[in-house]
């Protein structure tokens, strides 16, 4: 936390904002909610968030770094409209490697997200309590009900981790279709397919884009997010999903989102969020070495106790 940023601009722990290009970091503000069919208020989530993460430490207590001392960021303007959430990340710079994490918004942004970001097949490592395979929800093809089925489409491999609330069909389609891999939420219960879990994501290769539905965590952890679930992961193996995949997996993030948190007023689901956000930047800088690297990041522009 520091005391020297007074203005009204949305920053990233109330740091110096960097331009797209030159970020290590760009976060993207995804302020879509048009899809819910539970709760409203996804699209409020990203700013919140964002406020929220004034309130996180510089340092990592886990990974023993402070890992804005070595990195830049960039808060992306926000986006209101669905058609544009394709083009969000045109600006990129295609020299540099930088993480693009989005914040939502409903989990209909994924599918934008990818095309937006790869035009390949990859793997998605999808973190959610639903299956979210419908084909169309409530008439709409592009719902938060429809995203894994939508990236199937684009021809990605999904790897489902914390499903506990799915359709017959998609029972089936999860049974059936070899580009799925599911493990339940029940499983996980069990620490040897936890374990078992880390060590499938660990071995993934190639790209890998990292879709967060926040309904994936108990309700105790985070009780505010569009179609909430009975069961769910705790922090500490959502962490160390982030390990797994970042420290011991040779596979290429290019992509990251958190969708489907909803602002409430004890803050406690978007101070988890933040916090979670903070844990994703610290283990992607992590991993490619910048805690070793020199302090020229936007901590050491601001002044802090
Ligand atoms: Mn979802």
């Amino acid at each position: 936390m520091n005391e020297t940023n007074n203005n009204n601009t949305i920053e990233y722990q109330e740091l110096p904002n960097t331009s797209m290009q030159d970020a290590d970091i760009v976060i993207n503000r995804v302020c879509w909610g048009g899809s819910v069919s539970g709760k409203v208020g996804t699209e409020d989530a990203p700013d919140v968030i964002l406020i929220e993460t004034e309130q996180m430490e510089y340092y990592d207590e886990d990974l023993e770094y402070s890992p804005m001392k070595h990195m830049q960021v960039h808060v992306a303007e926000s986006i209101h409209e669905f058609d544009k959430i394709k083009t969000s990340f045109s600006a990129r710079s295609r020299d540099k490697k930088q993480l693009f994490v989005s914040l939502g918004g409903d989990h209909s942004i994924t599918p934008q997200l990818t095309l937006a970001l790869v035009d390949k097949p990859m793997t998605v490592l999808f973190l959610d309590a639903h299956a979210d395979l419908r084909r169309s929800y409530l008439g709409d093809v592009n719902s938060h009900a429809t995203p894994a089925f939508q990236l199937l489409k684009q021809g990605h491999k999904v790897f489902m981790v914390g499903i506990r609330s799915m359709f017959e069909t998609e029972a089936l389609r999860i049974k059936e279709d070899k580009n799925i891999t599911c493990f339940m939420d029940r499983a996980l219960r069990s620490e040897a397919v936890r374990e078992e879990v880390l060590e499938s994501i660990a071995s993934l290769e190639g790209d890998v884009y990292l879709s967060i539905d926040m309904d994936v965590f108990n309700p105790a952890y985070v009780p505010s997010v569009g179609t909430p679930q009975a069961g769910g992961i705790d922090y500490y193996f959502g962490t160390d999903i982030l390990e797994a995949l970042f420290l011991n997996s040779s596979a290429n993030i290019v992509g990251v989102d958190m969708v489907e948190l909803i602002p409430e007023e004890s803050k406690v689901s978007q101070l988890f969020a933040a916090k979670f956000l903070q844990k994703i930047i610290s283990y992607w800088g992590k991993s490619q070495g910048f805690d070793t690297k020199e302090q020229t990041g936007a901590q050491m522009q601001v002044k802090y106790e």
